[in-house]
């Protein structure tokens, strides 16, 4: 089959547009990824080339040895994703030790993998280790108002998680686990990577201060959708703190305590704080 009529390369195309979309990607802002299954691989194998050149990754990832992703490359326009996927996109293949990388499909006018790849992979790692393999797509994207956030808010996680569960009903029933927040850092490197691997050991989502989130799925729609919720809940504090900077009323810890018993779902108790 070739690499663009694959379904998940499909997936992925579109999932670069909706980001696009929503306002998340500006010029070249943001980066996706996706570990591919076995039979995604051996489906295009008859387009994948094998003489690429390997490159270090900058970071360790011993775990993904072998493994095959699908990932935007560095200085592409998620704009651009949906009309020349094969200048914008790469599937890259990881060497045995986990330390290297090659281009196997894409970039067909040059370039890398985007610059966020230790982050990607470092995540990819933690993740396929905590949810047995399930976790495929690390999502990073600049999400307007959760940045706005990280200017006004303390960087904290339980108060991040707590604000935005408060915001819509729906919250802790999509990240449940809560969010983890990364204070700035200068991106693209290894210290930001293990310290965002670090925080997806707990959680599914990370904030990047004054810069973005990054998001962890099992798949497109998981992960897409779990980024637009998080950034939601965000555009309505943002909106209601530009009303009033205090609630008249929320939604308090003996609701949150009876929707987890309804829903299913743990919700830990230092998110439940006294205010
Ligand atoms: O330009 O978003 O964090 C890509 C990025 C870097
Ligand atoms: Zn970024």
């Amino acid at each position: 089959m070739k690499v663009l009529e694959a379904k998940f390369v499909q997936g992925f195309i579109r999932m670069c547009n909706d980001g696009w979309e929503q306002g998340w990607h500006e010029r070249n802002g943001g980066n996706l990824t996706y570990r591919m299954k076995k039979e995604e691989v051996e489906s295009i194998k008859e387009e994948l080339r094998t003489d690429g050149v390997w490159k270090e990754i900058g970071t360790s990832v011993p775990k993904l040895a072998g493994e095959f992703f699908l990932v935007t490359g560095s200085g592409k326009y998620f704009r651009n994703v949906i009309l020349a996927p094969e200048d914008s996109i790469a599937v890259v293949e990881i060497d045995g030790k986990g330390e290297c990388y090659r281009i196997c499909w894409g970039l067909v006018n040059g370039g890398r993998p985007t610059s966020e790849l230790p982050s990607h992979l470092m995540n990819h790692e933690v993740k396929m280790q905590a949810t047995g393999g399930k976790h495929r797509v690390i999502y990073h994207a600049h999400t307007t108002n959760v940045i706005a956030l990280t200017f006004v808010l303390p960087l904290e996680d339980e108060v991040f998680t707590r604000e935005l569960w408060e915001m819509a009903t729906e919250c802790p029933v999509v990240f449940p686990d809560g969010i983890g927040v990364v204070g700035w850092m200068v991106p693209g490197g290894r210290d930001i990577a293990v310290a965002t691997s670090e925080l997806m050991k707990k959680y599914d989502v990370a904030i990047w201060a004054h810069h973005g989130m990054f998001a962890s799925g099992e798949d497109f729609d998981l992960t897409f959708g779990l980024m637009h919720t998080v950034e939601k809940s965000a555009e309505i504090l943002v909106k209601m703190l530009s009303m009033r900077p205090d609630k008249l009323q929320t939604i308090t810890p003996q609701n949150f305590r009876d929707l987890a018993v309804d829903f299913q779902v743990t919700l830990p108790e230092r998110f439940l704080y006294e205010k």
